[in-house]
């Protein structure tokens, strides 16, 4: 249980462990910030293999498209590990492009127990999923899935049975949902991007123009379906 003592405990793990804050640093905590927060992880770098280089500059750029559009919504870029690419490659592109670390920070955790976990209040959370919107698969699909409970996959096939590449769609989690509950996440956006894994269905066989369409509009499904939630 959570008495006011554990509050500063985890602020004090989430700055040491947890939040790779850029230079400047937030100006306040941001385990005590209830904004409204979308964790989101990096879309298709890791099972669908799409190049990291491009994908930061995808990512920077859309976020810095719509994190002014979004009052005092916060935007966090999460990956499981502190060795993560791809979260140094965009915290250097972020700083370098001067965004407000207040309203866009990378976080190192797993995106399914960031309040638990690491102290990290998220109402929305972000899924890189596959097109058929089924469990399991591995990666941050699977993560999601399982700690969402049977009540997710119910909410998810309500919503929607399939999704293009580059497209999101908005589910909200019943409050059954040990995500709700123990979390406090309210939705699940699942987004399908782009895939580059000669394994997996839809490859793009390497055609980066085709890809990095694809993940921009994936970036701005996500980001769309992420604001009619903080309207
Ligand atoms: N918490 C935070 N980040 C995570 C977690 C987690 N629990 N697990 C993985 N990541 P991936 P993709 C990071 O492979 O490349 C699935 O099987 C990971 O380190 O999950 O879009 C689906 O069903 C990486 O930075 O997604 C699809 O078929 C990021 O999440 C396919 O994989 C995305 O890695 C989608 O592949």
């Amino acid at each position: 249980s959570k008495g006011t003592g554990s509050l500063s405990e985890n602020s004090r793990k989430e700055s040491k462990e947890g939040a790779e804050l850029f230079v400047g640093s937030v100006g306040g905590d941001v385990s005590l910030n209830n904004s409204p927060t979308l964790a989101f992880p990096s879309i298709s770098t890791a099972d669908f293999q799409f190049d990291i280089e491009k994908a930061s500059d995808i990512i920077v750029e859309k976020v810095i498209e719509f994190v002014n559009k979004l009052g005092n919504a916060r935007l966090v870029l999460v990956d499981l590990s502190h060795k993560s690419k791809i979260l140094s490659l965009v915290r250097a592109k972020a700083s370098e492009k001067n965004i407000d670390s207040n309203k866009f920070f990378t976080f190192v955790g797993d995106i399914t127990k960031l309040h638990s976990g690491g102290g990290l209040h998220c109402n929305v959370i972000a899924n890189a999923a596959n097109w058929r919107l089924k469990p399991g698969g591995g990666g941050v699909n699977a993560a999601i899935f399982s700690a969402g409970g049977p009540s997710l996959e119910v909410a998810t096939k309500e919503q929607a049975q399939s999704l293009y590449p580059g497209s999101a769609v908005v589910v909200p989690l019943p409050a059954t949902s040990p995500l709700f509950s123990r979390e406090g996440v309210t939705h699940v956006i699942h987004v399908v991007g782009p895939n580059m894994n000669p394994h997996r269905p839809n490859c793009l066989n390497n055609d980066y123009s085709k890809g990095c369409k694809v993940l921009r509009e994936a970036y701005t499904s996500l980001f769309e379906g992420f604001a009619t939630i903080v309207r």
